[in-house]
């Protein structure tokens, strides 16, 4: 919020304070980025000192201050990134790259974020894991209108909490982050963190379970609670035993291969087609 000067002598009896977004007219700059290594992090030029991140094969979204607002503009569009020489890999993604630059800002910080959508289709930016207003969440359809092609939406909020956050489309999601589109948004705590960061937790994305690595469908954070630990007791306790006979699991399957709807048996050459895939035969055990 700032207090407007106006200078119409009729108007200034009425001066009153205004939203921020009055103040945005003028769009600050989108940066971009066509390289794929590993960018110097920035250092805050204004507010508190931090050690900012190093963000890897990426890069962190340079902002500007306006009024004690921290300005990005963030733009959805096609981008090629080359994964391995030669290997082009046409995605979507934010400002050049895919996954989209790092947004980071500290703890209290007002950040105010524009968002520019050239993609082909309507998009929005959820800000996952944040906690802010309903209506800057950016849910299409839900909190907010889509941002069509062609055009720029405002997200204004207030950082509440420090963590490491990521942004994503929420409009026509199964394509838009299959495409590519997401990047992180590290909030920085301010003072002394109150509690040590637990081990005792898997990070989504990141996490590899008991049976496996724990992929991003599950978009989970997941604490381990067990019987028995001691209060305030956030060391890992390791994986979970279930109770024997409580897993899904895997069965043999009965008929040597799948019959077809009519009941018949595969053809010679269907089987012959299917020459590539191997059946798989896992002994299904039972825990
Ligand atoms: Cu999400």
């Amino acid at each position: 919020m700032q207090i407007l000067q106006i200078r119409e002598p009729t108007a200034l009896a009425s001066a009153s304070v205004v939203s921020g977004r009055v103040q945005a007219a003028s769009i600050p700059e989108a940066p971009t980025m066509d390289k794929v290594t590993s960018q110097p992090p920035l250092y805050p030029t204004s507010g508190p000192e931090y050690r900012p991140v190093v963000t890897l094969n990426g890069w962190s979204l340079p902002w500007r201050m306006n009024g004690d607002w921290k300005e990005f503009h963030l733009v959805a569009e096609p981008v090629v990134r080359e994964f391995a020489e030669g290997m082009k890999a046409h995605l979507w993604g934010y400002n050049g790259q895919s996954p989209g630059p790092t947004i980071e800002a500290v703890e209290g910080d007002k950040v105010r974020i524009f968002v520019t959508n050239k993609l082909p289709e309507y998009t929005t930016v959820h800000w996952h894991g944040m906690i802010l207003p309903c209506g800057m969440d950016g849910v299409g359809g839900l909190t907010q209108p889509h941002i069509n092609p062609g055009k720029t939406f405002l997200y204004e909020f207030e950082l509440k909490h420090s963590g490491t956050f990521m942004y994503h489309p929420h409009a026509d999601e199964m394509v838009q982050m299959a495409m590519g589109m997401m990047g992180m948004f590290v909030v920085l705590a301010m003072g002394e963190m109150e509690m040590p960061l637990p081990d005792n937790t898997l990070p989504m994305m990141t996490g590899s379970g008991q049976f496996g690595p724990i992929e991003m469908g599950g978009m989970f954070t997941v604490m381990k609670i067990r019987e028995g630990m001691a209060r305030d007791d956030y060391s890992d306790p390791g994986p979970y035993t279930f109770p024997k006979g409580t897993v899904a699991y895997q069965i043999e399957t009965p008929a040597e291969e799948p019959l077809r709807q009519d009941g018949s048996p595969r053809s010679e050459s269907t089987k012959k087609n299917m020459k590539g895939m191997k059946s798989t035969k896992n002994k299904g055990a039972r825990t």
